[in-house]
């Protein structure tokens, strides 16, 4: 078989020490950490998107990638090179998982039957490389905007025939996620928003997504498929606002239409800064709900501000991301997948390595320090003492239902000037520079 990335072999966990480049320093994927190992805990996947379909391509010029899968002319013939390449990428870094939208992994036809053919080759494609490797599938998606069709949104589209064919897709990437085994389906809103409330009816087309989502609910039932679906909010781009625009947004809609109980959130660090918040935020509305489901690993620029997807190398994030994740129980059917893609000018395949290694490496130890943090239960402590006052007397009475604003304005009468406690935030941001840098 033809070896895609020559110049690297297998990547190992040499230690924090090594100064070899192709190494990994604190991802030990063997390393126990409460009777699972790394490997288990962090799931890591790479994203067929990104990583093999990125080329680089920027308003001001084409692709600049190095890729040799594309000199392929035969459209098939390159779709089963670039999934080839996947599999050596995947066996290289150790990589368990993978996650893709229908069209990264095989090409549109002509027509829609000629379409869901090149797909099924390709999946009877993988399926080998599967069974070969071990490899497996963390979620398929579809591509719903991409597409000329889906310029005015897929499932949120004003045309009913954009709906149908919609539909058709979903209906099709969900029996290739089921015919390998993928262990969640993710929806992300595509262009699923809008640009001018002037010719946009926002319910309707909310309506119409619920709808969609209960067709897609169905229909994976109906054929087997056991996985978790996922939903990954996003606040903008490509439309100016994007329906599953935030965590609470996305849950208010999920129950609003009786969803709820059938999805799980998919929490991209980049979509949670677009919206204004951190990424913990996302995760720990994500962890309050019950609802926290898998992540999309990366990171945005804070001078550029848009959807950058770099390759998370921020300790802190990752230990902030990680400590969320630990106190939801750690991943279950979820996992890391990196939705990133390398700069324009890193454009030769090592530069995939390097990416790869620097966001495994950040979140293996995100990991074990936000692993200590949650052992230690300092922060969780000081939370709990913070609010005491909830735990006894009026607080209690107020928790438990008890008392109304008759009770409450009698007591607030008899009360002696209220006497409040610091919040030490500061103090907080030490002790946690104090585990960033002084436990590993
Ligand atoms: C785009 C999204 C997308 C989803 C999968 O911004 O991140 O890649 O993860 O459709
Ligand atoms: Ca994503
Ligand atoms: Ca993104």
């Amino acid at each position: 078989m033809t070896e895609y990335f020559s110049g690297v072999s297998q990547v190992r966990y040499e230690g924090k020490d090594s100064d070899n480049p192709l190494a990994f320093k604190h991802y030990n994927p063997e390393e126990m950490i409460d009777g699972k190992s790394l490997k288990d805990h962090l799931r890591f996947a790479v994203a067929f998107w990104h990583s093999y379909q990125g080329r680089g391509a920027d308003p001001f010029g084409p692709g600049t990638a190095q890729r040799s899968w594309d000199h392929l002319h035969d459209p098939l013939d390159a779709a089963r090179a670039r999934m080839d390449a996947n599999f050596e990428f995947c066996q290289k870094l150790g990589l368990p998982f993978f996650c893709f939208h229908d069209r990264d992994i095989a090409p549109e036809g002509a027509t829609l039957a000629e379409t869901n053919k090149n797909l099924d080759k390709i999946v009877a494609h993988t399926k080998e490389l599967m069974a070969s490797t071990g490899v497996r599938l963390l979620w398929g998606t579809a591509n719903l905007f991409s597409h000329p069709r889906f310029v005015h949104g897929a499932a949120t589209a004003p045309n009913a025939e954009v709906f149908a064919y919609a539909a058709a897709q979903v209906k099709k990437a969900l029996e290739a996620t089921l015919e390998l085994g993928g262990a969640n389906y993710v929806f992300w809103g595509g262009r699923e928003g809008y640009e001018t409330l002037l010719n946009t009816d926002t319910k309707l087309e909310q309506d119409n997504l619920a709808r969609f989502l209960h067709m897609a609910v169905d229909y994976a039932r109906e054929i087997g498929f056991k996985g978790q679906f996922l939903i990954e909010p996003k606040p903008k781009e490509p439309t100016k606002h994007q329906y599953d625009f935030d965590t609470a947004t996305v849950i208010a809609f999920l129950k609003t239409y009786g969803l709820d109980k059938y999805f799980k959130t998919n929490i991209e660090a980049n979509h949670a800064t677009l919206a204004g918040h951190t990424f913990q935020h996302e995760l720990r509305v994500s962890r309050q709900h019950g609802m926290l489901g898998s992540i999309d690993a990366n990171q945005g620029d804070a001078q550029l501000g848009w959807d950058t997807d770099q390759f998370p190398v921020q300790i802190s994030e990752t230990t902030l991301a990680m400590y969320e994740v630990i106190l939801a129980g750690g991943f279950t059917s979820g996992g890391l997948n990196f939705d990133a893609k390398v700069r324009r000018a890193s454009f030769e395949p090592e530069d995939l390595f390097y990416s790869h290694i620097g966001g495994m490496d950040s979140f293996a130890l995100g990991f074990k320090i936000a692993h200590k943090m949650v052992k230690d239960g300092r922060f969780e402590q000081f939370i709990a003492e913070r609010y005491a006052s909830y735990r006894e007397g009026i607080g209690l009475k107020i928790v438990e239902g008890q008392v109304g604003f008759k009770e409450l304005e009698q007591y607030a009468l008899s009360q002696a000037p209220i006497r409040n406690r610091s919040g030490r935030q500061e103090f907080l941001e030490n002790f946690l520079n104090h585990y960033l840098y002084a436990s590993e």
